[in-house]
């Protein structure tokens, strides 16, 4: 059968959870890491996982068209599908109240790939777990950004951490007090179903890890210098004048230990 066919081969490029929703087959890839400080977000430390996550769905894609597909497209995150939606439909995780898709092997820390197909392949059943709906993550959250499952993406501090221009004092502030230069994992952080994971079994995430950044890594880098310096990590892709910006907010006078 070509689900089992597929799903072995995945094994073999390090892929655990891996689905079918209609047109498209949908992969998992964790990436949680025990017991690291910093003040990147989690998912931003390793070398950037569109290049990792891409590169092993390419490797897949070969099934797909070895069994007759025609029309292949390999998304992760950047593109038009809701890949939360995709990976739901293919019964890999529930929705959490954070926005979140969660299951139980990874939580919610997990990055979702899949190649679009034009093949017939059923959809695998959807997952029947749910959210515990504790509520941590709305109570926790810095910018008060959740409300019923949806994320208010101008209130959400990752999205004030990535966007560009100047920043409200409001928003500042946020960053200061959750100590992040990018990301913001703290509806991921509180929640329940993130209790007790283990450091993922992707040995891709843990190469040349970078948890910290100081001002002092960036501030004097020419555009160039930084592109080529940290071009491979998702930090990075707004260039460095968000970034510095943001670790000068961290790292103003007398407002957090963190600082030095
Ligand atoms: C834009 C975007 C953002 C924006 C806006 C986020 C948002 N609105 O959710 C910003 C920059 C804020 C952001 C932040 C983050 N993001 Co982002 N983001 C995306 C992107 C590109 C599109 C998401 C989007 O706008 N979807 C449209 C909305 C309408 O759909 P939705 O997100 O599925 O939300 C709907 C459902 O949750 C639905 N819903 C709620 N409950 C239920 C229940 C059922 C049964 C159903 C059917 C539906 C449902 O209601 C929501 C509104 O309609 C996706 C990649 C992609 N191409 O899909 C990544 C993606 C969602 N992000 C991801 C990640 C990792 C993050 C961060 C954790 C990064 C970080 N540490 O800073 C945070 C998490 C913030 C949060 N709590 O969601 C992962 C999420 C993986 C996961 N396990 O869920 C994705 C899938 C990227 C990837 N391919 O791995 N992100």
């Amino acid at each position: 059968m070509i689900k089992d066919e597929i799903r072995e081969y995945a094994k073999t490029l390090g892929i655990e959870k891996l689905g079918f929703s209609k047109n498209s087959v949908v992969a998992l890839f964790p990436y949680f890491v025990k017991g690291e400080e910093g003040n990147l977000s989690l998912y931003a430390r390793s070398i950037d996982y569109h290049i990792i996550a891409e590169e092993k769905l390419k490797v897949l894609s070969k099934i797909l068209t070895k069994n007759g597909a025609a029309k292949i497209e390999i998304q992760v995150d950047k593109g038009e599908y809701n890949d939360r939606r995709a990976a739901y439909e293919a019964g890999l995780g529930f929705y959490g109240m954070n926005g979140m898709l969660i299951c139980q092997e990874y939580g919610s820390y997990f990055f979702i790939g899949q190649i679009i197909h034009d093949l017939l392949i059923d959809s695998d059943p959807i997952c029947e777990r749910d959210c515990l709906m504790c509520g941590r993550c709305e109570r926790e959250c810095p910018g008060k950004a959740l409300s019923g499952g949806k994320v208010d993406e101008q209130k959400c501090l990752s999205q004030i951490t990535q966007k560009r221009g100047e920043l409200t004092p409001k928003e500042e502030s946020l960053i200061k007090h959750a100590k992040l230069c990018w990301g913001c994992d703290v509806c991921q952080r509180v929640c329940p179903h993130n209790g007790g994971l283990e450091t993922t079994a992707m040995q891709e995430f843990m190469g040349d890890r970078i948890s910290h950044l100081a001002l002092s890594d960036i501030e004097d880098l020419s555009n160039s210098e930084f592109k080529k310096r940290y071009g491979q990590y998702a930090f990075s892709w707004r260039g460095k004048g968000v970034l510095l910006r943001n670790l000068k907010i961290l790292f103003s006078e007398g407002k957090s230990d963190e600082e030095k």
